[in-house]
Protein backbone atom coordinates (compact mmCIF):
# COMPACT_ATOMS: atom_id res chain seq x y z
CA UNK A 1 0.00 0.00 0.00
CA UNK A 2 1.25 3.27 -1.09
CA UNK A 3 2.15 5.96 1.62
CA UNK A 4 -0.47 8.53 0.38
CA UNK A 5 -3.39 5.95 0.69
CA UNK A 6 -2.21 4.45 3.90
CA UNK A 7 -2.62 8.00 5.38
CA UNK A 8 -6.38 8.63 3.93
CA UNK A 9 -7.13 4.46 4.33
CA UNK A 10 -8.75 1.98 7.05
CA UNK A 11 -9.48 -1.52 6.19
CA UNK A 12 -12.76 -0.49 7.73
CA UNK A 13 -14.42 3.49 8.53
CA UNK A 14 -17.10 2.96 11.54
CA UNK A 15 -18.64 6.16 10.34
CA UNK A 16 -18.79 4.86 6.35
CA UNK A 17 -22.20 4.28 5.73
CA UNK A 18 -20.63 2.46 2.72
CA UNK A 19 -18.39 0.43 4.83
CA UNK A 20 -22.13 -0.32 6.72
CA UNK A 21 -23.43 -1.70 3.70
CA UNK A 22 -20.28 -3.83 3.27
CA UNK A 23 -20.16 -5.40 6.49
CA UNK A 24 -24.33 -5.59 6.34
CA UNK A 25 -24.72 -3.45 9.73
CA UNK A 26 -27.48 -1.82 6.98
CA UNK A 27 -29.49 -3.29 4.14
CA UNK A 28 -29.12 -3.15 0.94
CA UNK A 29 -30.24 -4.58 -2.49
CA UNK A 30 -27.11 -6.78 -2.96
CA UNK A 31 -25.57 -7.51 -6.46
CA UNK A 32 -22.36 -8.90 -6.28
CA UNK A 33 -19.83 -9.61 -3.10
CA UNK A 34 -16.40 -11.64 -3.12
CA UNK A 35 -13.81 -10.88 -0.67
CA UNK A 36 -12.64 -7.71 -1.80
CA UNK A 37 -15.48 -6.08 -4.22
CA UNK A 38 -19.33 -5.57 -3.00
CA UNK A 39 -22.24 -4.04 -5.43
CA UNK A 40 -25.42 -2.96 -4.19
CA UNK A 41 -28.46 -1.02 -5.98
CA UNK A 42 -28.44 1.75 -5.54
CA UNK A 43 -31.13 3.50 -3.49
CA UNK A 44 -32.09 6.33 -5.97
CA UNK A 45 -31.74 4.89 -9.26
CA UNK A 46 -30.64 7.65 -11.84
CA UNK A 47 -31.58 4.58 -15.03
CA UNK A 48 -33.64 1.22 -15.43
CA UNK A 49 -30.55 -0.55 -14.27
CA UNK A 50 -28.24 1.41 -11.38
CA UNK A 51 -25.92 -0.62 -9.29
CA UNK A 52 -22.73 0.60 -7.36
CA UNK A 53 -19.82 -1.13 -7.35
CA UNK A 54 -17.12 -0.42 -4.53
CA UNK A 55 -13.86 -2.38 -2.96
CA UNK A 56 -14.70 -3.57 0.66
CA UNK A 57 -11.85 -1.58 1.93
CA UNK A 58 -12.38 2.25 2.70
CA UNK A 59 -10.73 4.26 -0.06
CA UNK A 60 -12.31 7.36 0.60
CA UNK A 61 -12.23 8.38 -3.81
CA UNK A 62 -10.03 8.08 -6.83
CA UNK A 63 -7.92 10.95 -5.08
CA UNK A 64 -6.14 7.92 -2.68
CA UNK A 65 -6.03 5.85 -5.18
CA UNK A 66 -2.72 4.80 -6.74
CA UNK A 67 -0.44 1.95 -8.50
CA UNK A 68 -0.74 0.05 -5.46
CA UNK A 69 -4.76 -0.30 -6.28
CA UNK A 70 -4.48 -0.99 -10.08
CA UNK A 71 -5.08 -4.59 -9.61
CA UNK A 72 -8.02 -4.21 -7.19
CA UNK A 73 -9.52 -1.55 -9.53
CA UNK A 74 -8.74 -3.13 -12.62
CA UNK A 75 -10.72 -6.23 -11.63
CA UNK A 76 -13.90 -3.93 -10.90
CA UNK A 77 -14.01 -2.95 -14.23
CA UNK A 78 -13.49 -6.18 -15.56
CA UNK A 79 -16.84 -7.48 -13.40
CA UNK A 80 -19.05 -4.31 -14.58
CA UNK A 81 -19.75 -5.59 -18.04
CA UNK A 82 -20.92 -9.19 -16.54
CA UNK A 83 -22.53 -7.18 -13.71
CA UNK A 84 -24.54 -5.02 -15.86
CA UNK A 85 -25.58 -8.03 -18.50
CA UNK A 86 -26.87 -10.13 -15.02
CA UNK A 87 -29.01 -7.08 -13.60
CA UNK A 88 -30.34 -6.54 -16.91
CA UNK A 89 -28.33 -4.19 -19.06
CA UNK A 90 -29.27 -5.03 -23.10
CA UNK A 91 -25.92 -6.46 -24.78
CA UNK A 92 -23.09 -4.23 -26.36
CA UNK A 93 -23.24 -2.24 -28.81
CA UNK A 94 -27.15 -1.37 -28.96
CA UNK A 95 -27.45 -1.99 -25.43
CA UNK A 96 -24.42 -1.29 -22.94
CA UNK A 97 -24.13 0.90 -19.52
CA UNK A 98 -22.41 3.78 -18.47
CA UNK A 99 -19.96 3.81 -15.87
CA UNK A 100 -18.86 6.94 -14.04
CA UNK A 101 -17.13 7.73 -10.32
CA UNK A 102 -17.60 11.44 -8.86
CA UNK A 103 -14.52 12.56 -7.08
CA UNK A 104 -14.53 15.02 -4.26
CA UNK A 105 -17.20 17.68 -3.46
CA UNK A 106 -16.71 19.62 -7.06
CA UNK A 107 -17.03 16.71 -8.57
CA UNK A 108 -20.14 15.78 -6.92
CA UNK A 109 -18.67 13.13 -4.63
CA UNK A 110 -21.49 12.54 -2.12
CA UNK A 111 -20.21 9.44 -0.43
CA UNK A 112 -16.82 9.55 0.46
CA UNK A 113 -16.45 5.75 -0.09
CA UNK A 114 -14.87 4.88 -3.63
CA UNK A 115 -17.79 3.62 -5.91
CA UNK A 116 -18.67 3.29 -9.59
CA UNK A 117 -21.58 4.53 -10.92
CA UNK A 118 -22.87 1.46 -13.64
CA UNK A 119 -26.01 2.58 -15.11
CA UNK A 120 -28.40 0.97 -18.30
CA UNK A 121 -30.98 -0.13 -19.90
CA UNK A 122 -33.35 1.22 -22.42
CA UNK A 123 -33.60 5.53 -22.46
CA UNK A 124 -34.18 8.20 -22.03
CA UNK A 125 -32.58 8.43 -18.27
CA UNK A 126 -33.22 10.49 -15.26
CA UNK A 127 -29.96 11.76 -16.17
CA UNK A 128 -27.86 12.41 -19.23
P1 LIG B 1 -22.14 10.15 -5.40
O1 LIG B 1 -21.33 9.77 -6.62
O2 LIG B 1 -21.33 10.15 -4.13
O3 LIG B 1 -22.90 11.42 -5.58
O4 LIG B 1 -23.25 9.03 -5.31
C1 LIG B 1 -23.71 8.48 -4.13
C2 LIG B 1 -24.79 7.52 -4.49
O5 LIG B 1 -25.03 6.67 -3.40
C3 LIG B 1 -26.13 8.18 -4.85
O6 LIG B 1 -26.53 7.80 -6.15
C4 LIG B 1 -27.07 7.64 -3.78
O7 LIG B 1 -28.38 7.41 -4.25
C5 LIG B 1 -26.38 6.35 -3.35
N1 LIG B 1 -26.66 5.87 -2.03
C6 LIG B 1 -27.15 4.59 -1.84
O8 LIG B 1 -27.37 3.85 -2.78
N2 LIG B 1 -27.39 4.16 -0.58
C7 LIG B 1 -27.19 4.94 0.52
O9 LIG B 1 -27.42 4.50 1.65
C8 LIG B 1 -26.66 6.26 0.27
C9 LIG B 1 -26.41 6.69 -0.98
I1 LIG B 1 -26.31 7.53 1.88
Amino acid sequence: MSDLLRAHTAAHDPDCIFCKIVAKQIPSGIVYEDEEIFAFHDIHPWAPVHFLLIPKMHIPSMAQVGPDQAGLLGRMMALAPKLALEQGCNPYPEGGYRMLTNTGREGGQEVQHLHFHVMGGPRPWLRG
